[in-house]
């Protein structure tokens, strides 16, 4: 009988960023239209990636700017990957992902997985707001082990997503059973949209402190100070 993995995946984003219909386009394979933004639901798609057989789990996490309830923490801290989703047709769904990975990381306590971020809507360039190389920069900041664009509409990078997610996952498992004293932070790299490879080199080194002042697992107070023409979070 061939064993089946199960990897658990939590989705962020602001509201109308592309979360539910990049979830869907994955699981269903349809691009739905109208779908209501006060759902918060968990989606199952069982799958083959690289010979392995998967049940992934993903939580379309219904954005809240008072919280989650119990039963939301508890999944969330049980994830083993997260993906903070922006649509790179608004700025202001991109500019809040520092705040939303800061309240990720505070819920998942001291447990360290990979977050991957993601830009969608690529089909409507011609309302693009965020470029490439901000979204790279931006998962360079976070700490985030893989950046990529996508759309949800033409299914461009959307199995890729979810499957680099899934790989975060099994080559960090692999990196912590042979180096358990390591931190995970500093194998981690970037990975860019193949697309833009000629902006960004496709594979960049993280800034190995930046995961910890900007995503800091410790539970506590969070305080916010303006830097740049970002807003940057200390916790
Ligand atoms: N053109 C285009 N529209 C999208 C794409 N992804 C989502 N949308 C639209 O963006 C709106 C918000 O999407 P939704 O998934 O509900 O956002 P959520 O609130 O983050 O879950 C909906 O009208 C979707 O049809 C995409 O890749 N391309
Ligand atoms: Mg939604």
């Amino acid at each position: 009988m061939v064993q089946t993995k199960n990897i658990r995946i939590s989705v962020f984003g602001e509201i109308d960023s592309g979360k539910s219909t990049l979830v869907l386009q994955y699981v269903q394979s349809q691009f739905v239209e109208e779908i209501d933004h006060h759902i918060q639901d968990i989606y199952t798609k069982r799958t083959e990636i690289d010979n392995e057989i998967y049940q992934i789990d993903i939580l379309d996490v219904l954005d809240s700017d008072y919280g989650f309830d119990t039963r939301t923490e508890e999944m969330i801290a049980d994830s083993d990957a997260a993906i903070l989703v922006y649509s790179v047709l608004s700025e202001r769904s991109f500019n809040s992902l520092i705040m939303k990975g800061v309240r990720v990381c505070s819920l998942l306590k001291h447990k360290d997985i990979p977050i991957i971020l993601v830009g969608t809507k690529t089909d409507l360039e011609d309302l693009r707001q965020i470029s490439a190389n901000e979204g790279t920069q931006m998962a360079q900041e976070m700490g985030c082990v893989g950046f990529l664009e996508c759309s949800a509409k033409t299914r461009y990078n959307v199995d890729q997503v979810f499957e680099t997610t899934v790989r975060k996952v099994l080559s960090q498992r692999e990196a912590e059973q042979k180096l358990p004293k390591e931190p995970a932070t500093n194998s981690q790299e970037v990975e860019t949209n193949p697309d833009q490879s000629q902006q960004e080199p496709s594979q960049q080194s993280i800034k190995p402190q930046a995961r910890e002042i900007v995503l800091d697992r410790s539970a506590g107070p969070i305080k916010t100070t303006q830097n740049t023409d970002r807003c940057c979070i200390i916790v």
